[in-house]
């Protein structure tokens, strides 16, 4: 069930998943074997500043390459999304590239931002109201791995076009990256767009480097989910006793991250208790690299057709369009 919140301009749509949500699947992944949690809960407020901050370091290459892709492309982009679109963006977060589109886009209709981490979410679309005063802003809160309605625009739209930036798609593996694109393929019509950002396969150094910033804001960042669970779940994880590791695999063609113990421990969860041996792994994160075909592969078993690619002078990332 959603609820809403509503401020001049910005209608927002909550199925913000619950604190039991949390626990319940936070639970099942430290039973699992071997332990694995979801990267979903890495965004919660101070997860998804991190996140932020992640994306400023200077190893952290995807997000300014992107962007430099979305400002260069721009003019081609706005003629591939065309007049009056709806807008809807998976994983907005701080919606920065998102104004790199907003920008070139004729008379957008609506933006649809969908995010997981709720004042996030909001902060950003009243912020969005007051630079797009003309944009309807219909911000829905939700884990979009979920089953969810896309909210109506009051204007009527020409055509959706999705907005999935951020190689995102890479967080999920092969078989669930294509059920999740079929699950956007079923909100489009015919003649619908997605855009999609994929990072490409690159030298492992360079790819490693990314995920072990020399300031430590990744580890920080994967460590958060610790200490969320000490906040919301009542845990007692000694962040001390843990670090980050980032590691590239090249045969899954994947960056495997993971929360390491430094001894062997005892940690409670409320009325759980999990006993962790020393040097044991709970994989918190793949981030999976692609060529360009292989995104377009993807994406065309999801039912998406592909129409555009836009790449850097290095090709180390990739902006993709296709068409329902
Ligand atoms: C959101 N996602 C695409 C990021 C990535 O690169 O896989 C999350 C991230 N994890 C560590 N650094 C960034």
């Amino acid at each position: 069930m959603s609820t809403a919140r509503q401020s001049a301009g910005v209608r927002l749509t909550d199925y913000e998943p619950t604190c039991a949500d949390f626990r319940s699947e936070f639970v099942a992944g430290l039973r699992r074997r071997p332990r694995r949690l979801p990267c979903k809960f890495f965004y919660d407020a101070v997860g998804s500043e991190l996140f932020d901050r992640i994306c400023e370091t200077p190893e952290y290459y995807p997000t300014r390459t992107e962007l430099r892709i979305l400002e260069e492309a721009a003019n081609e982009l706005a003629a591939f999304c065309g007049p009056r679109c709806r807008l809807v963006e998976l994983g907005s977060g701080s919606s920065l590239k998102t104004r790199r589109v907003l920008d070139v886009l004729a008379d957008p209709v609506a933006y649809v931002p969908i995010d997981i981490s709720h004042q996030h979410l909001w902060t950003s679309a009243v912020r969005l109201s007051h630079e797009y005063p003309n944009l309807e802003l219909l911000p829905v809160c939700a884990d979009y791995g979920q089953d969810l309605e896309l909210p109506v625009s009051i204007r009527h739209a020409e055509r959706t076009v999705v907005f999935f930036p951020g190689s995102t798609i890479g967080n999920l593996e092969p078989l669930e990256a294509i059920e999740f694109l079929q699950r956007i393929a079923s909100w489009c019509q015919p003649g619908d767009r997605l855009i999609l950002g994929v990072d490409l396969v690159k030298p492992v150094e360079i790819l490693e480097a990314a995920y072990n910033d020399a300031s430590g804001v990744t580890a920080a960042f994967n460590l958060n989910l610790l200490a969320r669970a000490n906040c919301e779940l009542g845990a007692d994880f000694a962040l001390e006793h843990w670090s980050h590791r980032a590691t590239y695999n090249p045969t899954w063609q994947r960056i495997e991250m993971h929360l390491v113990s430094a001894s062997r421990q005892r940690v409670r969860v409320g009325e759980d208790e999990f006993a962790f041996a020393d040097g044991e792994a709970i994989l918190t994160e793949y981030s999976h690299k692609f060529s360009l075909r292989g995104a377009r592969e993807l994406a065309r078993a999801a039912g998406w057709s592909p129409r555009e690619s836009w790449t850097d002078n290095r090709t180390w990332f990739g902006v993709l369009g296709f068409e329902r």
